[in-house]
């Protein structure tokens, strides 16, 4: 598997596509929250105020925890082996997180990486989107800045007058009209670099958009801030070598 900037693959039947989706749908009824999502000043840059009250996020963290569907999903061999081929030979699952963006407004994401959202010491990290529906420009494919990867970890807005904000790059300098569109199909994998800038537009079609993120890194990547600090994940594939002086992992 070829990785540029991203690269894409199909590693699900389409039966465990349709169990991955219906049991998405499941976690949506049960457990997920849907909110306004990202905050921050690009949100008037992108929409008008009328279209900004409306946009939301439907998301929640580690499906994994919640569904033996979405269990064996990141723990698929093919899937595994392809992510070892890029960052193994040993490799923990560190997340995985929901994004649906609902019929007619759903959610625009300004360019950013995701190194903000968990901060990692160096490039060992991969993310995976799993999509469980066809997506295109109508609904909000997902775009990426090509080679940016190389660029490493770049400083984020944060803060504005108003207060902290969602963590995404300067929207005069980093545009989604220059980023490239990669469409998928249902089933369809999209795996790049935690430093990818990337971004897509708001779902404009009459259905939701649904895709799901998984986390991949090497275990000796050691993370700094974020999303599930110190939490230890499944070794998906190879062995967690100990390193001098290592104590046992902690789960509490
Ligand atoms: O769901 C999308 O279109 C964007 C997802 C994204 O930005 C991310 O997973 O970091």
């Amino acid at each position: 598997m070829r990785m540029d900037f991203c690269a894409s693959h199909r590693f699900f039947s389409a039966e465990e596509t349709d169990e991955l989706a219906n049991t998405l749908d499941q976690l949506v009824d049960d457990w997920a929250n849907t909110t306004l999502g990202w905050s921050g000043p690009w949100r008037g840059v992108y929409m008008d105020a009328e279209t900004e009250k409306k946009a939301k996020l439907t998301a929640m963290h580690d499906l994994h925890l919640y569904s033996e569907a979405w269990c064996r999903a990141v723990t698929n061999r093919n899937l595994v082996d392809a992510v070892s081929q890029l960052i193994g030979p040993n490799v923990e699952l560190h997340h995985t997180t929901m994004h649906i963006k609902p019929p007619e407004t759903g959610h625009l994401f300004p360019m950013h990486q995701d190194h903000p959202f968990y901060e990692h010491e160096d490039g060992r990290y991969i993310d995976v989107l799993i999509h469980l529906d066809d997506t295109n420009e109508v609904n909000g494919e997902i775009r990426f800045l090509a080679g940016s990867h190389k660029q490493g970890a770049l400083i984020h807005i944060r803060e504005t007058e108003k207060g902290s904000c969602s963590p995404h790059l300067p929207t005069d300098i980093y545009k989604l009209e220059d980023s490239v569109p990669v469409p998928a199909k249902r089933g369809d994998v999209v795996c790049f670099s935690i430093h990818t800038i990337h971004g897509s537009y708001l779902n404009r079609s009459n259905k939701a958009r649904r895709l799901v993120r998984l986390g991949y890194r090497d275990p000796h990547n050691v993370q700094t801030a974020g999303q599930s600090l110190g939490r230890p994940g499944l070794l998906v594939a190879g062995y967690r070598q100990r390193r001098e002086g290592e104590d046992l992992l902690k789960m509490g």
